[in-house]
């Protein structure tokens, strides 16, 4: 793989945990401080290979629908040039947060051997993202009916590729249930702008899937092909990745159990103090701010968020919580920022906290081990802050 050709990043920004493929989660601190809306060079970014280096003129993107029992070279393919993607329909933007099912990996690989990333918290940011939606697309080009209780739209699933090269597969691959892209609700938007600016290579460029309220996998950058089929994405990141795997699975017997495992989707409910952090040296007797973020998946909202900074035995509410829905859809799909000013905070001291969701859903206190160590939502504890 030649990495040569990956764009420049600022470093000091991040928690770099490999540079090919280019890894990296921001600091906690900067994270939050940077406010609801992440900068794009302080957005995590997530890379199973080298960034291609694509231009906007030349590129092109494939959508075909393949029918039951229909062979793959059946599919008949239409092509988008990016100026049809930029033009011929209404331009969306969505607020939503993008979080790696692999965040907080780090807790999981503590209790045994997990296979990933070792991320810690900061795999999570929050962006606005702009483009077409996939909805009015599919209607247009693939003749997807928009009644929603359609038996296609209930069984058949939408696959994306990219157009880069990974060691796993032929190309990063995914899909999503073809019920959340048709969903005028669901805010699947092919995105070619993120913050107000066209997407950074890093990011996607020319363009890539945003599919809010779902693990950050299904939102596939360097998007080229479009598939409507009858079954989930063949891809290795569908089948072979992101699933929560039962616990007496591990690298002895993986292989028996991705075929009977359900894919992810949708996020669970996920609550992380940014600052102060672990052995973080605060000056005293100052109170202190403790901030973070909550979110949880399928555009529910934060409903409490809970802190204890006696390891869990007493808790009270936060005395902030921002958080904006969807000005169309009224989805949650963007994080919640909350604050709590704690008079004070002793050496000994365990800060915890804990959210709960609009579902009544909330985190489980102790993580729940799986071998490929995703969706670690356990409350989240800061220890050993130091009083100077
Ligand atoms: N799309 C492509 N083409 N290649 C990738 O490696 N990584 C996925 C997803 N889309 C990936 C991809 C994963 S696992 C995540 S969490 C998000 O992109 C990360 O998006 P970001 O790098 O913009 O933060
Ligand atoms: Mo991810």
């Amino acid at each position: 793989m030649d990495y040569s050709q990956d764009p420049p990043r600022i470093l000091s920004n991040y928690l770099v945990h490999a540079p090919k493929p280019f890894n990296a989660e921001p600091h906690l601190p900067l994270l939050v401080n940077a406010g609801l809306i992440t900068p794009t060079d302080v957005f995590f970014k997530r890379n199973h290979g080298p960034i291609p280096d694509i231009q906007l003129e030349d590129h092109q993107v494939y959508i075909g629908v393949q029918s039951h029992g229909q062979s793959d070279a059946g599919v008949e393919w239409k092509a988008l040039s990016m100026n049809d993607i930029m033009t011929r329909w209404p331009k969306a933007t969505i607020t939503a947060s993008l979080q790696c099912a692999g965040n907080r990996r780090e807790g999981l690989a503590q209790l045994k051997e997990v296979k990933g990333v070792i991320w810690k918290a900061g795999t999570i940011s929050n962006a606005v993202w702009s483009g077409p939606r996939l909805c009015d697309i599919l209607k247009d080009i693939a003749g997807v009916p928009q009644d929603l209780h359609n038996e296609m739209i209930r069984n058949y699933h939408v696959s994306f590729e990219a157009d880069d090269h990974v060691k796993e597969d032929a190309c990063y691959g995914s899909s999503i249930p073809l019920r959340k892209a048709m969903d005028p609700l669901g805010d699947v938007i092919l995105a070619y702008e993120m913050n107000g600016q066209p997407l950074t290579r890093d990011h996607g460029f020319p363009l890539r899937v945003i599919v809010p309220g779902y693990i950050g996998a299904r939102s596939v950058k360097f998007l080229q092909k479009i598939l409507v089929q009858p079954q989930e994405s063949t891809s290795f990141f569908q089948r072979r990745d992101y699933k929560i795997l039962p616990p007496w699975i591990d690298s002895s017997n993986v292989d028996t159990a991705w075929d009977t495992t359900v894919s992810l989707g949708e996020m669970n409910v996920q609550c992380v103090i940014c600052t102060p952090m672990e052995k973080e040296v605060i000056l005293c007797p100052k109170p202190v701010t403790v901030k973070g973020y909550a979110i949880s998946g399928g555009g529910r909202a934060i409903y409490r968020v809970e802190l204890s900074v006696d390891g869990g035995k007493t808790w009270e509410p936060v005395d902030k919580i921002e958080q904006t829905p969807d000005k169309i859809s009224g989805m949650y799909w963007a994080w919640a920022l909350w604050e709590k000013k704690v008079p004070k905070i002793l050496t000994t001291s365990e800060i915890v906290v804990r959210a709960y969701d609009s579902s009544g859903n909330m985190q489980p206190e102790f993580p729940i081990w799986n071998y490929r160590g995703v969706m670690n939502n356990a409350w989240f504890r800061v220890n050993n802050v130091i009083q100077m």
